[in-house]
């Protein structure tokens, strides 16, 4: 069996099609997230939304870079990316025709780092590609899931009882897999109490780097919960320690920050520093990556699932997109619009079903609709990019 992202290059050559970007457009807007998000460095209460926008042959498509406003979860911020996307990524992208994603990603690959930046580019050349070629973002990428299925991210909460509320509601909701944020101060006892109320529930925690190597034998408690997985507990840029403390621990260690590249997952599946990895486009940097990974992984027999940032519709829509992919085989942090946003910039906006899935659009590109006049309304800054004539 073929690698989709061997598959999806081919295709490529087969079809070729220069694309000659004439627009390069990023703006900024709010949005209030219906209740706070905590997790183990902060807590927030709107998400500062990066919208991207590329324009060809009179076809729009649309990406998001996923950076929050603070550099916590990784160095990028949403102002790193405005400044790296209007200085350097966003003219080498109208520079010349763009042949395919690779061409994209090799153009974009001389400037260091900055994979949200990198990606929000990807993802809006993507979802033009798949217009123009009049073909779903999924199909176009080798998706193969008509649904994907789906499980909620649970942020830390002021006490017990708000958490175990949150639990039931989204298990009622149908979501098939709940996740803990966890920190020190808020971790075995609250995994224990809501594992002792649901004793059957696909349940995992993530700690986004709240511990050191130090923290082993209190992290070796959790293997009496019967986890699904332990996402990121240890450094944000390790792939070592977690190696030790993957020996030690039952529970398998998923790993989220630490995987930035194809090579990054590479190095930490050889060093079993990881048993499960969840695949970002925003933290890997674009499809080009995250592709790559899938495909890896898969040939591996390592699951992957697909893990969110708040994202807005457009991130959304591209991470159905991606879980719709055969090695996709545990539920994604994808959640419906109304988990976060009063109201999404999207028509119709995600939902989920009753038994816990998502719906893979079967329409041209995202297979959602911008909003385009409540993009308008909510923009608090915007600019432009075109090529020199
Ligand atoms: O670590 O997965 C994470 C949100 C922001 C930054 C990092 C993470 C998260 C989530 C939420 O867990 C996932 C989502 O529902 O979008
Ligand atoms: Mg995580």
């Amino acid at each position: 069996m073929q690698p989709s992202s061997i598959i999806f290059d081919q295709e490529q050559e087969k079809q070729a099609l220069d694309i000659l970007v004439e627009k390069v457009e990023i703006r900024l807007i709010r949005l209030p997230l219906i209740e706070p998000f905590e997790t183990s460095f902060g807590q927030i209460d709107s998400r500062l939304i990066f919208l991207v926008c590329l324009e060809a042959n009179g076809v729009k498509g649309w990406g998001e870079v996923v950076a929050s406003e603070e550099p916590r979860y990784s160095y990028e911020t949403v102002g790193t990316a405005f400044h790296v996307i209007r200085d350097f990524l966003g003219p080498a992208l109208v520079a010349e025709p763009i042949r395919s994603l690779a061409g994209l990603a090799r153009q974009f690959a001389p400037f260091r780092g900055h994979n949200m930046a990198k990606a929000g580019l990807e993802l809006a050349y993507m979802d033009l590609l798949a217009q123009l070629k009049q073909k779903s973002l999924s199909t176009l990428i080798g998706g193969e899931r008509k649904s994907v299925a789906v499980g909620v991210s649970l942020g830390i909460q002021p006490a017990l009882a708000k958490l175990i509320e949150r639990v039931e509601r989204y298990l009622s909701l149908g979501y098939q897999r709940i996740k803990l944020k966890i920190k020190p101060g808020w971790d075995l006892d609250v995994v224990r109490e809501v594992r002792k109320l649901y004793p059957d529930i696909l349940l995992s925690v993530d700690a986004n780097s709240a511990y050191t190597l130090d923290d082993r034998d209190h992290l070796k408690k959790l293997d009496d919960f019967g986890l699904l997985m332990i996402e990121q507990p240890l450094q944000n840029d390790d792939l070592i320690d977690h190696v030790e403390l993957q020996k030690e621990l039952n529970t398998p260690i998923c790993l989220d920050e630490s995987i930035v590249s194809l090579r990054h997952a590479k190095t930490a599946l050889e060093h079993r520093s990881c048993r499960l990895i969840n695949i970002k486009v925003g933290r890997v940097g674009g499809y080009s990556a995250a592709l790559g990974i899938h495909d890896l992984c898969f040939s591996r027999k390592i699951p992957v699932w697909c893990g969110g940032m708040l994202e807005s519709g457009v991130g959304r829509a591209h991470n159905i997109a991606l879980a719709s992919l055969k090695g996709f085989t545990l539920p994604g942090d994808i959640s419906a619009s109304s988990r976060y946003f009063q109201r999404d910039i999207i028509s119709p906006e995600v939902t989920v079903a009753a038994d816990g899935t998502v719906a893979v659009p079967d329409s041209v590109g995202l297979g959602f609709q911008v909003d385009v006049d409540y993009v308008e309304h909510l923009t608090e800054t915007r600019h432009y990019i075109s090529r020199m004539t």
